[in-house]
């Protein structure tokens, strides 16, 4: 698909993808003849982390693939506010499913295309709420066939679409529509909920990350990334809701960095269900820092500071910083960076495809392209940021 000149108008600063950074340091959001895959026009509210991260990995995903990609899109704010018929603000290949069948159509996308001998990869999309909540049987069984898709879920924590209903990604305490802030465990219950990152992993798929749209650096090489293995693939973005979570719109990626740094959204890495990477948290930040960003949590410090609940949600972040090792700088283990343990033999099919277990680093950038070996995962620009040391540990 031709690429879209961007026109930049912002000078002097690090805006626009850190274009004024070393070349060897620039994001695909810094090329002007990067594909602009969500561009303007459409109607996400202002500050939107869904609207930005969407274009971040769409954006990501073409310039690996050389243009070669379909998306496909669940019901959700990111298909509703990009496609008023019979407007869109994709330049992508776009599709919508239904709410609950993204996985499902783009795996049947991918079989299409697989048997048409094509090269052009799927990225399938969604909300948490299309992801975890209604679409998941379909998501299980694309990861379970190990189809050769891309999923993103863009988590906001809640239908936000809809008129910000709970959702099984809504976090404990927050206050929804379904989940008000009244009685005597006011917003959402805790114990409750899906960890889907971790389900992801369960399936013992090629790749799972967890990105936030703070880093949108680390994003795009996560996307690009993914785009080198073949088989499932799932990637679950933090992406802050200003109307839902009753945050300032200039406050989302500061909400999301500090969801990372607090412990409370860990970002890693996994292959094969092993975690293979962690962003390290350079400085932990208490929860409450976080928290009062929120008015979905402002029942939590008025009308009296509710010490329990916040001392719940520290110890889920601090739990979170002891099982990734968020904050330590032991090495685990050094696992085999995409060298999986592999047992038993390999069921016999009656097409080919991908082995569960291998990886394989060929995209339409031509055979070679694998980004263990060599991380510069864009074509013909220069390599994205890498991690700083000390900032991202194998383990
Ligand atoms: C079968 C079905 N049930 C309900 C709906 C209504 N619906 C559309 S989008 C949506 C919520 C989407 O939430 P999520 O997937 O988290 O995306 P978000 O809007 O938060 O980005 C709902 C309930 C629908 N379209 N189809
Ligand atoms: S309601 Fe939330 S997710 Fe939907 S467009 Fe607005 S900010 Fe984005
Ligand atoms: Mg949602």
């Amino acid at each position: 698909m031709a690429a879209t000149p961007v026109k930049f108008y912002q000078v002097g600063s690090f805006a626009v993808g850190n274009r004024l950074l070393e070349s060897g340091q620039l994001s695909v959001q810094s090329d002007p003849g990067r594909t602009n895959a969500l561009t303007s026009g459409h109607r996400a509210c202002q500050g939107c982390g869904e609207a930005l991260g969407a274009r971040y990995a769409l954006d990501a995903a073409m310039a690996v693939t050389g243009g070669r990609v379909i998306t496909v899109n669940a019901t959700g704010c990111l298909e509703v506010f990009s496609t008023p018929y019979p407007e869109t603000s994709w330049r992508v290949p776009w599709l919508h499913s239904l709410f609950g069948n993204a996985p499902a159509v783009a795996t049947g996308v991918q079989a299409a295309l697989r048997a048409k001998g094509s090269d052009v990869r799927v990225v399938a999309q969604g909300g948490d709420g299309g992801t975890v909540d209604i679409g998941f049987a379909c998501l299980s069984g694309m990861f379970e066939r190990n189809d050769d898709v891309l999923y993103i879920c863009y988590d906001n924590g809640g239908y936000m679409n809809t008129g910000v209903q709970r959702s099984g990604a809504t976090p404990p305490a927050a206050r929804t529509s379904t989940t008000q802030a009244v009685g005597e465990h006011p917003g959402n219950v805790f114990g409750q909920g899906k960890d889907a990152p971790r389900i992801a992993m369960a399936h013992e798929i090629p790749y799972v990350a967890t990105a936030t749209v703070a880093d949108l650096a680390d994003f795009e090489a996560k996307v690009a990334k993914a785009m080198t293995f073949r088989g499932a693939r799932y990637l679950h973005v933090m992406v802050p809701c200003p109307l839902g979570w009753g945050s300032a719109s200039s406050h989302t990626v500061r909400i999301a960095r500090l969801a990372a740094e607090s412990g409370l959204f860990p970002v890693f890495e996994a292959e094969h269900g092993e975690v293979t990477h962690v962003r390290r948290i350079r400085r932990q930040v208490p929860v409450e820092e976080y928290l009062r960003l929120q008015r979905r949590y402002a029942h939590l410090f008025s009308p009296v500071r509710d010490d329990v609940t916040i001392a719940r949600l520290q110890a889920a972040a601090d739990r979170n910083i002891a099982r990734y090792g968020l904050l330590e700088d032991t090495a685990v283990a050094e696992l085999s960076y995409g060298e999986p343990v592999v047992t038993g033999a390999a069921p016999t099919l009656d097409f080919p495809v991908p082995a569960r277990d291998h990886h394989v680093p060929s995209t339409s950038a031509g055979p070679g392209l694998d980004l263990h070996e060599r991380p510069d995962p864009l074509i013909g620009r220069p390599p994205l940021p890498g991690p700083t040391p000390g900032d991202q540990e194998t383990i």
